[in-house]
C-alpha cells in the first residue's frame, strides 16, 4: 500500500495518474497548501522540503520498513521501478524518458512556478521578473513543441513517466493565459494522453480538482495564507 500525500495541483496530479496507471493500491491524503497543512513537523519527517507531493511506501519490495519518497520526478521513477511500468530497464528509451523527466523537474516546473508567482501572486510592479519568467516559460513550451513535432511521446513512440510528469502542467499554463492551440503538436499529444482511461479516472477524483482559490489569474491571499505559502510560516517550518 502506498500513502499519497497530495495537494490538488499539477505536481500532485502526476502521482495520482501514475498510481492509477500502475494499479498500485494507494490511499490519498489531501493537504490544503494555503492553510499550511504541509508545514507540520509530522509532514517534515516525510518530506524535509515541506512540499507536495510525497509518498510513503508501507511495503517496499526488499522487505525493509516504510520508505518515504519526495520530489515528484523521484516518486515517478520509484513507482515505475516498483511496478515495472512506463520506464524501460535500460537503453535509449529509458535515457530519453529520464532526460525529459529531469527537464520537467529542473526547467519547465520551476520556471512555470516563477512565472505563476510573478504574474499571479506578487505585488504589482515586478515587471522585470514577470517578463523574464514568462519569456523563459514560452521558450520551454517551444522546446516541448519541437520535441512533440518529431516524436509521438516525449521519450519516443511509447508513453512513459516523462509524459505523466509534463501532462498536468496544462492547468498552470491555462491560468497564465497560455493558448495551447498555438502549439499544435503539444495539443495533439495532450489530447491523446487525455484519453487514457487511468488518467481520466485519476482526474475525476474530486480531491484532485484544483479548488477555485488556487486558480485565480490575480490571487489575493490573506496574511496567514501568504505566510504559509511564501513568508514567515513557510521559513519557520524548516528552522524548527
Ligand atoms: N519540485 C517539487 C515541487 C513541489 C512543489 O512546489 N509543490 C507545491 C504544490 S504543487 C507545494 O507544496 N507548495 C506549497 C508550498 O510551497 O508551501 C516536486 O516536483 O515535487
Amino acid at each position: 500500500m502506498i500513502e499519497l500525500h497530495n495537494s490538488a495541483t499539477p505536481n500532485g496530479q502526476k502521482i495520482a495518474i501514475m498510481l492509477e496507471e500502475t494499479a498500485l493500491p494507494y490511499t490519498l491524503h489531501t493537504y490544503d497548501i494555503f492553510a499550511g497543512d504541509q508545514l507540520t513537523p509530522e509532514f517534515g519527517r516525510i518530506n524535509p522540503n515541506h512540499k507536495l507531493p510525497a509518498i510513503v511506501d508501507l511495503d517496499p519490495d526488499d522487505g525493509s520498513g516504510p520508505l518515504n519518497v519526495f520530489e515528484s520526478g523521484a516518486i515517478l521513477q520509484y513507482l515505475a521501478e516498483k511496478s515495472g511500468k512506463f520506464l524501460p530497464d535500460s537503453g535509449p528509451l529509458r535515457s530519453r524518458a529520464i532526460q525529459w523527466l529531469t527537464w520537467q523537474g529542473a526547467c519547465l516546473g520551476p520556471m512555470g512556478g516563477q512565472a505563476s508567482h510573478f504574474l499571479r501572486y506578487a505585488p504589482k510592479g515586478q515587471d522585470y521578473a514577470a517578463e523574464r519568467y514568462t519569456k523563459e516559460l514560452n521558450r520551454l513550451l517551444q522546446v516541448l513543441e519541437k520535441r512533440l513535432s518529431e516524436s509521438e511521446y516525449l521519450a519516443g513512440d511509447t508513453y512513459t513517466i516523462a509524459d505523466i510528469a509534463v501532462w498536468p502542467g496544462r492547468a498552470a499554463s491555462f491560468v497564465m493565459g497560455v493558448d495551447l492551440s498555438m502549439y499544435p503538436s503539444t495539443s495533439r499529444w495532450f489530447q491523446t494522453v487525455a484519453k487514457r482511461p487511468a488518467l481520466v479516472s485519476a482526474m475525476q477524483r474530486p480531491e484532485l480538482a484544483a479548488p477555485a482559490k488556487y486558480m485565480g489569474r490575480n490571487q489575493k491571499l490573506s496574511p496567514d495564507e501568504w505566510s504559509n505559502m511564501f513568508g514567515e510560516h513557510m521559513h519557520a517550518a524548516v528552522s524548527r
